[in-house]
């Protein structure tokens, strides 16, 4: 898949409590998403908590529990990197179907900053650090709190507006 095309999206998320759900394989690649998570939700003016689970698998359990926990949006962050067993298959697939069910069954959204990638390289140059192309987590927080305010808007909205007839 290709970053091309990605919005900028120039976010005032304040009032916007939003929780950043980060595994902890990949060290060097995981501090990279955070921070860019961190600075992108900072320039949001939203204040956030970050709360660590070990791996991507276990992303889905803490986001619904922010939810749960009021969170007004979930920013899930992780790094697979494909081996030589069908493993990368299940837990990537586990992370995606999993943050996916929490964001339709909550009504929270979760921005999803889960590279899937074949090597550590791939995911060195999306990671937001010095010398990366793509800064992953900074997208995904963005996108968070982006549909935070479109749901908000759509709550908000008359059914007219929401629903035309
Ligand atoms: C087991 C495993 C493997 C092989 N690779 C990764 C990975 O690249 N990235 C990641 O976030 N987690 C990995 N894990 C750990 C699983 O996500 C999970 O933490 C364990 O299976 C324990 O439930």
């Amino acid at each position: 898949m290709s970053g091309a095309g990605a919005p900028r999206l120039d976010v005032d998320g304040s009032g916007l409590e939003v929780v950043v759900v980060a595994a902890q394989w990949h060290t060097t690649v995981m501090d990279g998403l955070v921070a860019g998570a961190t600075r992108a939700l900072e320039a949001a003016n939203v204040s956030a908590r970050v709360v660590r689970v070990p791996g991507s698998f276990e992303l889905p359990v803490a986001a619904a529990a922010a939810a749960r926990a009021g969170a007004g949006a979930v920013v899930a962050l992780g790094v697979v990197i494909r081996g030589g067993t069908p493993h990368f298959d299940y837990v990537c697939q586990a992370a995606t179907a999993g943050l996916t069910d929490v964001a339709v069954s909550t009504g929270v959204p979760v921005g999803f900053g889960v590279l899937t990638t074949d090597d550590e390289q791939q995911a060195l140059d999306r990671a937001g650090l010095p010398g990366s192309s793509e800064d992953k987590g900074a997208e995904a927080a963005e996108a968070a709190v982006a549909t935070a305010l479109a749901l908000r808007d759509l709550r908000g909205a008359p059914s007219a507006r929401v629903l035309p007839a």
